[in-house]
């Protein structure tokens, strides 16, 4: 398929504006984050403030004119006509669901940072051939209902909207009830026709544009990403009169897999493999009590396949010997999210890169260690992203998350050269 990359016409890109915008989400679901004394923010998808984050959003697609439309996942849509309304749109987007301490960037800036486009298209009064759709994609964080990017990927069909109705969160509330009562069921149906291309631009979440003096990069692609629960079953007992030899205890078993994940990581046997363990509860969590229950997410990521493949592999194994450590134990392993490594379009980062130089931006090519919808759309159209430097070594999913008003604006004012390029 051929990219029309022509010479956009003049396009400026309002700053207080679009930084007035982050600012006005960002105020709900504020909170004092008292680990860092700033100011976070926990907007985690289909709660009550995101249910009034996306009204907000919605109310401001339509002060822009621009036709919104909600499909049967939530995700939210805004449309401007092009002078030829049959042409496939150009697309962009993000998300602005939160992880439950977050900064005001995560997601938040590809969404309104295309909602600036938009605004400077409509300020300079300029028409594109190709409709632009804009686009807010539903639990990409996935920290709720335990799936990351569930909005596209459903959308693009990789998961089925049955699944994700039937997710539940910790409290058990389902997917599909908790979208019914945010009020955000559309009966847009969810599987999306291809656009004629998807870009999205992204705070890095990551060090490397800081370190490189860099306020924009070009992203090749998204590493794998594997979560997991792993559920530990033993028995509770009396922590006191209880000999070591008579014990069945969970929190022993956790904390072995937690030992053996960051060996895997330290013996250079999987790569460039990366793992957390970011949830663990012990049941029932009393001093003098061993634990006859542990509960762990195990989030690997690794940028080759092959070697998360392996990875994953020796895990189950190592699941399977504890077990054996100490008799009476039972291990239970359940699949959370699972995506390959995801390559983007050559063609559309090289729109992306020349229309950065053009701007006067130098720019790097660089992977993604952070998953995002646009690893989905990559699966229908030729998508590519844009990230914009992050403050403070790049530091995500923490209140400390920081973007300048400049470099907000260097990276969407690149998404709107580029996007004018591809709707031309
Ligand atoms: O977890 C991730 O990589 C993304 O923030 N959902
Ligand atoms: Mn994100
Ligand atoms: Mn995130």
């Amino acid at each position: 398929m051929s990219i029309e990359a022509t010479a956009p016409a003049a396009l400026s890109i309002n700053s207080e504006r679009l930084w007035g915008s982050l600012m006005d989400l960002a105020a709900i679901g504020a909170y004092e984050d008292a680990a860092t004394g700033l100011t976070g923010i926990n907007r985690q998808s289909l709660t009550d403030e995101d249910g009034e984050g996306r009204r907000l959003v919605i109310g401001w697609m339509k002060d822009a004119e621009l036709e919104v439309t909600v499909d049967e996942m939530g995700n939210i849509f805004g449309r401007r006509e092009g002078t030829e309304p049959d042409a496939s749109p150009v697309m962009a987007g993000s998300h602005i669901d939160t992880v439950a301490t977050a900064g005001a960037f995560d997601g938040c800036l590809g969404v309104l940072g295309a909602l600036e486009v938009i605004r400077s298209l409509n300020d300079a009064g300029l028409q594109t051939r190709r409709p632009i759709v804009i686009a807010a994609w539903t639990e990409e964080e996935g920290v709720r209902f335990g799936t990351d990017m569930l909005g596209s990927a459903v959308a693009t069909g990789r998961l089925s909207l049955d699944y994700a109705y039937n997710l539940a969160d910790e409290a058990g509330l389902r997917f599909g009830d908790e979208l019914e009562r945010i009020g955000f069921k559309g009966d847009r149906p969810v599987l999306l026709e291809a656009p004629h291309a998807y870009v999205e631009a992204h705070i890095e979440q990551g060090p490397v544009l800081q370190q490189r003096g860099l306020a924009v990069g070009v992203v090749t692609g998204v590493q794998a990403i594997s979560w997991q629960k792993v559920i530990l079953h033993g028995r509770a007992a009396h922590a006191g009169t209880t000999p070591t030899e008579l014990r069945v205890d969970a929190g022993l078993a956790a904390a072995q897999i937690i030992v053996q994940v960051r060996l895997m990581v330290n013996s250079g046997r999987y790569g460039q493999l990366r793992a957390t363990v970011g949830h663990v509860r012990t049941s029932p969590g009393l001093p003098s009590v061993v634990p006859d229950l542990a509960e762990i997410t195990v989030d690997l990521r690794n940028p080759d396949d092959a070697l998360m493949a392996k990875a994953e592999a020796d895990l189950a194994a190592f699941l399977a010997k504890l077990a054996d450590s100490q008799p009476g134990l039972r291990v239970e392993a359940k699949r959370m999210a699972k995506t390959n490594a995801v390559p983007f379009s050559e063609e559309i980062q090289a729109v992306v890169e020349t229309t950065a130089q053009d701007l006067g931006y130098e720019t790097i090519r660089l992977m993604s260690g952070a998953g995002h919808d646009a690893q989905e759309m990559a699966a229908i159209t030729p998508t590519a992203m844009i990230f914009i430097r992050g403050q403070y070594d790049g530091i995500s999913h923490n209140p400390r998350e920081y973007s300048t008003p400049e470099d907000c604006a260097a990276g969407i004012e690149v998404l709107g050269k580029t996007l004018l390029k591809l709707a031309h």
